[in-house]
């Protein structure tokens, strides 16, 4: 029992400064950034530590705080588990209980980057536009008030107070699985700006930094049952270990205010000119395929990712996705093999200690269908080429956020738009109203792609194969 084992804590010994100021310190920067940052640093130096900004919740910061904000980062792979102590975190702050705190943090001179892992839904933005969510409540209330509630108002408020404290902006380096990350944070950052004052906005657009980025690690949430293992495992009781994958890959645009940033480069992060080609792979393969699977596995009653890629029903169908209808919309980056790239994936999905629920990565679908299969589905109308599965994809989302299962149980749907899209389901009595009613979901499909007959056609007959016969069924039915 983890009472029988001491607390995890930081080892004593010299500390980096504070360089980096992460919103949204959740499992998956701590699986991912934290670790590269710290090898960057026992590989080449520089005052890089992070402080952690939790935008929610306290929760990650009273787990970290008692252990000095250190944690285990336990790999799962083949040969078995490998865990691996981090001390890169510095300290944590919740934005809730003290934002001028996190901005009084956010405009230090001795920091340089703010990076973000906020999830989709934390940019508060039409996904289908890429302009802000001017009915979002927080963008309301700071575009009101000085002491902001969201990530871009946390930005635009702490740029604020470094220009008129004379300092230079900080990189903003978003992380998040979002298409052109960088592009989109900058266009948001410079709408709110811009409505705050005009000069504010322009010293942003000439000054400021947002390289786009590619992450990607594969880390379930941590369970609780997860805590008493990793304690098992390391003799030591940590409250809030995280897990991963062995693959990692990092690939962002080398353009950083002052050029300041980790020696990432030394750890194997890729420093490139043009990010959309690995952003596109990994949005449309890996992302694109973890929702297929995500809501056509949760409907066929598998509860996680790799029970449901384990399927060879359902390995034919990604295979088959990947090939007839992904890899044609995509132009390789330099070094990959998209067939390879692909196989490889299904090696990830199928990792059998990677216990990654189809709920975790069901959640909040309006803010990722666009990216990870909408835009798939608009390059194949334009080319003439079909979309089977990926409309299967789409159609199971929708009989998802109908919110009741194949067996007639509930489902919890996680979504910000949650409500309107239960509502817009149980008005429609028959799957070609259905299916109309969310296609008219401005937020997520654009009038262009709805009022295409051919994705609308291929959604309503998707849609009635999975009533009538089930997602296992369909998905074994499209063959390979
Ligand atoms: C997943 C991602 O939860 C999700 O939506 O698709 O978190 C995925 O595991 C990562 O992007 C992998 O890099």
């Amino acid at each position: 029992m983890p009472a029988d084992f001491p607390r995890l804590r930081r080892s004593p010994g010299p500390r980096p400064g504070t360089g980096i100021v992460h919103l949204g310190l959740g499992a998956f920067f701590r699986a991912h950034g934290a670790i590269y940052i710290a090898e960057a640093m026992a590989a080449s130096g520089g005052d890089w530590g992070i402080l952690g900004v939790s935008l929610r919740h306290p929760d990650q910061r009273d787990r970290l705080e008692p252990q000095d904000y250190a944690y285990f980062a336990v790999e799962l792979g083949p040969e078995g588990a490998t865990p691996r102590p981090i001390e890169v975190i510095e300290d944590m702050r919740v934005a809730p209980e003290d934002p001028a705190g996190v901005l009084a943090a956010m405009a230090d001179p001795g920091v340089r980057i703010v990076s973000l892992t906020v999830t989709e839904k934390g940019y508060c933005h039409a996904p289908a536009t890429g302009r802000l969510d001017r009915g979002h409540p927080d963008v309301l209330h700071d575009l009101g008030e000085p002491l902001p509630r969201s990530a871009p108002g946390f930005l635009v408020r702490a740029l604020e107070r470094r220009r008129a404290a004379g300092l230079p902006p900080f990189t903003v380096l978003c992380c998040d699985n979002l298409p052109d990350n960088g592009h989109l944070l900058r266009g948001l950052v410079l709408e709110m700006a811009g409505e705050i004052d005009a000069g504010l906005a322009d010293w942003i657009e000439a000054e400021g930094a947002f390289p786009c980025t590619m992450v990607d690690r594969i880390v379930p949430a941590t369970r609780p049952e997860n805590i008493d293992w990793v304690a098992e495992l390391t003799g030591c009781h940590d409250a809030a270990p995280v897990l991963h994958e062995p693959f990692r890959q990092w690939v962002i645009e080398d353009r950083f205010v002052g050029a300041a940033r980790p020696d990432l480069a030394a750890v194997g992060v890729q420093l490139v000119r043009e990010v959309r080609p690995f952003e596109l792979m990994k949005l449309r393969m890996l992302n694109g395929a973890h929702s297929a699977l995500a809501y056509l596995g949760y409907l066929a009653g598998y509860e996680t990712v790799a029970e449901a890629a384990g399927d060879p029903a359902f390995a034919a169908f990604l295979r088959g996705m990947w090939q007839e209808e992904v890899i044609p919309t995509l132009a390789p980056p330099e070094g990959e093999d998209l067939a390879a790239y692909a196989e490889t994936l299904l090696t990830r999905f199928t990792n059998p200690a990677i216990r990654h629920r189809n709920w975790q990565i069901a959640m909040d679908g309006s803010q990722k269908l666009p990216q990870r299969l909408l835009g798939t589905i608009a390059d194949n109308l334009a080319a003439g080429r079909p979309s089977r599965r990926l409309a299967l994809a789409v159609a199971a989302w929708m009989r998802y956020v109908g919110g009741t299962d194949e067996a007639g149980q509930a489902i919890d749907v996680r979504d910000p738009l949650a409500e309107r899209l239960r509502a817009l389901s149980d008005g429609a009595a028959d799957p070609a109203t259905r299916v109309s009613a969310l296609l008219a979901m401005r937020e997520i499909f654009s009038q262009a792609l709805a009022s295409e007959p051919g994705l609308r056609d291929a959604v309503t007959a998707a849609y009635r194969a999975l009533a009538e016969r089930g997602a296992r069924a369909a998905v074994a039915e499209i063959g390979t």
